[in-house]
């Protein structure tokens, strides 16, 4: 790949997430990685004559990343949505046996090739605005099959689309009817024994949970973080989205990537996030959608410098959403955060929150994955609504 020929995207408006913007910058792509990235008026010589695209001043960023979905699921929850604006909160659904339960229904009843028949719709949306790597759970099936299913219909993704797709096992995600009452034996029965399974093919970059009353408590949670530390595996843990269980504290025990939701998280909790270097994975959409009202200490990840990251949660419940774009806005609306960390939270952050290294910024050595934008400043991006100003999708180099 080396010797493969470069190309500049240049006059461009370059958001490289390390540094301050540069207005008329350029960025050499090659063999499927940055190979130069700053002023145009800096450009070696060596590039001067190479493939030259002429960005007209447009906004370049790196391709954003999805870094919490769920977005292979079967069936969909419209009628709970209805239930749901009757008065039902999501906690009285959820043990009226709709909510995530009836999603495994649909979910179990799909072939493997209907979950990626399924997700793909909504990766397309996600693509069109600009994403090039998408975080994929398990979580909908609740047995060996099923778990594992979801998890090679998510690998499957890569083929059908230009993406790169980073997998998280949730098995422990919520009980199955058929061990209702008996969630350790629901443990030690389906679901450490799928993440073995999952983990033996491949199928697993990281070990996910959802840490609530309507679900796993810490306890369990650690049986499942302590198989994941034995297989090698990367943890991250659903904390503190509906109350104060303490998930948080004990995600960054293990040294999590990442606590996601944490709108009831407090203080102590990012003072222990910031010390084990775990981000804090915002998800408005699904706060939006619960008609939440209690927000994420925002103030306190910021003291702590605790990154935070943005993500749809696209799944069929409490986040039916599939723009990174309206994430964004909906993050500086009723999180406050500014278009900045917005920016930063779908694209550097988000990589961090993965525990990925080559991607998310613009620089010299990591994946040519951008985007190029019909905007002049950055935070337009998160201003709009509803509005996508995507020009340019560049994926390993490719433009796609
Ligand atoms: N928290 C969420 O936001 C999703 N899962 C979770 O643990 C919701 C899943 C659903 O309602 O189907
Ligand atoms: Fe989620």
């Amino acid at each position: 790949m080396e010797s493969e020929a470069p190309q500049v995207l240049g006059n461009a408006h370059l958001a490289t997430m390390t540094a301050p913007a540069t207005p008329c910058g350029a960025v050499v792509l090659r063999g499927g990685r940055i190979e130069w990235a700053g002023p145009e008026s800096d450009l070696p010589g060596a590039f001067r004559t190479a493939e030259r695209h002429d960005l007209q001043g447009r906004l370049v960023t790196p391709a954003l990343i999805d870094c919490h979905t769920h977005i292979v699921h079967g069936g969909n929850r419209a009628r709970e949505f209805e239930m749901r604006l009757e008065g039902a909160s999501y906690e009285d659904v959820a043990r009226a046996g709709g909510g995530i339960v009836s999603t495994v229904t649909d979910t179990r009843a799909a072939s493997e090739d209907a979950l990626v028949a399924q997700a793909l719709p909504r990766l397309d949306a996600l693509l069109a605005e600009g994403v090039a790597t998408l975080e994929v759970k398990s979580g909908y099936g609740l047995d060996v099959e099923t778990e594992l299913a979801m998890l090679r219909a998510a690998r499957r993704l890569e083929a059908e689309r230009p993406v790169r797709v980073r997998t998280s096992f949730l098995g422990a995600h919520a009980v199955p009817a058929e061990y209702t009452g008996r969630p350790d034996d629901y443990l030690t029965e389906i679901c450490l024994p799928a993440l073995r399974k999952a983990h033996a093919e491949g199928l697993v970059d990281a070990v996910d949970g959802f840490c609530e009353s309507i679900a796993f408590s810490p306890d369990q949670i650690a049986r499942v973080f302590t198989e994941a530390q034995t297989l090698g595996l990367p943890v991250k843990l659903h904390a503190e989205q509906l109350s104060h269980l303490g998930g948080t504290a004990l995600a960054a025990r293990f040294g999590a990537l990442s606590a996601d939701h944490v709108e009831y998280a407090q203080a102590d909790d990012a003072r222990a996030m910031a010390a084990s270097g775990t981000a804090a994975v915002l998800l408005p959409g699904a706060f939006y959608t619960l008609h939440e009202t209690q927000a994420p200490p925002v103030a306190a990840f910021r003291d702590h410098g605790v990154p935070m990251a943005l993500a749809t949660d696209c799944n069929p419940g409490s986040s039916p959403m599939t723009s990174l774009l309206l994430t964004m806005n909906m993050a500086c609306t009723l999180f406050r955060l500014t278009p900045d960390e917005a920016l930063q939270g779908v694209t550097r952050n988000a990589a961090r929150a993965l525990g990925l290294t080559d991607c998310g910024r613009i620089a010299p050595g990591l994946r040519a994955d951008l985007a190029v934008w019909n905007v002049e400043q950055p935070a337009e991006l998160s201003y709009r609504i509803g509005f996508n100003p995507l020009h340019q999708r560049w994926f390993g180099g490719r433009r796609c």
